[in-house]
């Protein structure tokens, strides 16, 4: 298992972003990436419900070039298969998928692994497994996931910011009109996916936030 107070250090302050092609407005993931890191990006998690895996495969071998030339973190949600074969620096799941003492059978010690997590209870038990991060949320209502809860709030972005000693990252429904609301809270990391790939000019969209977010004082 990666030390987590390293990890904690690539997430603190940053702009944690997602693909999500069919809200790129007709863009391809390829070229939001590029957008993203040519904006700063440093965190990247690959997220596509919509392909098939040889096209996953495609789009992941190329985004783990492109996110090494910028030495960004390449994260891959859901395939763990995907996430070996690209050579991705991490793998992201969720409470319904394999458990996180196989997934780490599986990827070995170097791989960082990201769950996500919604209630309290969640977050205690991936802090006791094997875990790198968590994913807590979602904060707002969102519609970008299909399947998700209902938005947790800051009860429980609160209660993982005073008691749970590991990296995580806040996400679902963080604009730029609320974003500041996530930081009073002091979320350590923000994660968006509309916000930020729905926009017309990504580069400077990935730009505004990573800057809002390092010099934002609480
Ligand atoms: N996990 C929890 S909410 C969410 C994911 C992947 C989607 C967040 O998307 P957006 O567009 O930033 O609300
Ligand atoms: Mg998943």
């Amino acid at each position: 298992m990666k030390n987590r107070d390293y990890i904690k250090t690539i997430f603190e302050k940053s702009l944690y972003c997602l693909t999500s092609e069919e809200h790129s407005n007709n863009r391809s993931n390829i070229e939001v990436v590029q957008n993203m890191l040519d904006g700063g990006v440093s965190i990247i998690q690959y997220r596509e419900k919509n392909k098939s895996m040889i096209e996953k495969y495609k789009e992941c071998q190329k985004i783990r070039e492109i996110t090494k030339k910028y030495k960004a973190i390449f994260i891959v949600n859901d395939n763990i298969d995907l996430a070996i074969i690209v050579g991705a620096d991490g793998i992201h799941i969720g409470q319904d998928d394999l458990p996180i003492n196989e997934v780490r059978r599986l990827v070995g010690d170097d791989m960082i692994i990201g769950l996500s997590t919604h209630s309290k209870e969640q977050a205690e038990n991936a802090f006791n497994s094997e875990a790198d991060y968590i994913g807590v949320g979602p904060i707002f209502k969102t519609y970008t996931k299909k399947d998700v809860c209902d938005a947790v709030g800051f009860d429980y972005l609160d209660y993982v910011v005073k008691n749970i000693d590991m990296p995580f990252v806040a996400i679902g429904g963080i604009k730029k009109h609320n974003i500041d609301e996530v930081l009073n809270h002091k979320a350590m990391c923000v994660a968006m996916v509309t916000e930020i790939v729905g926009s017309d000019d990504i580069k400077n969209a990935s730009k505004y936030f990573i800057n809002h977010i390092k010099n934002y004082n609480l």
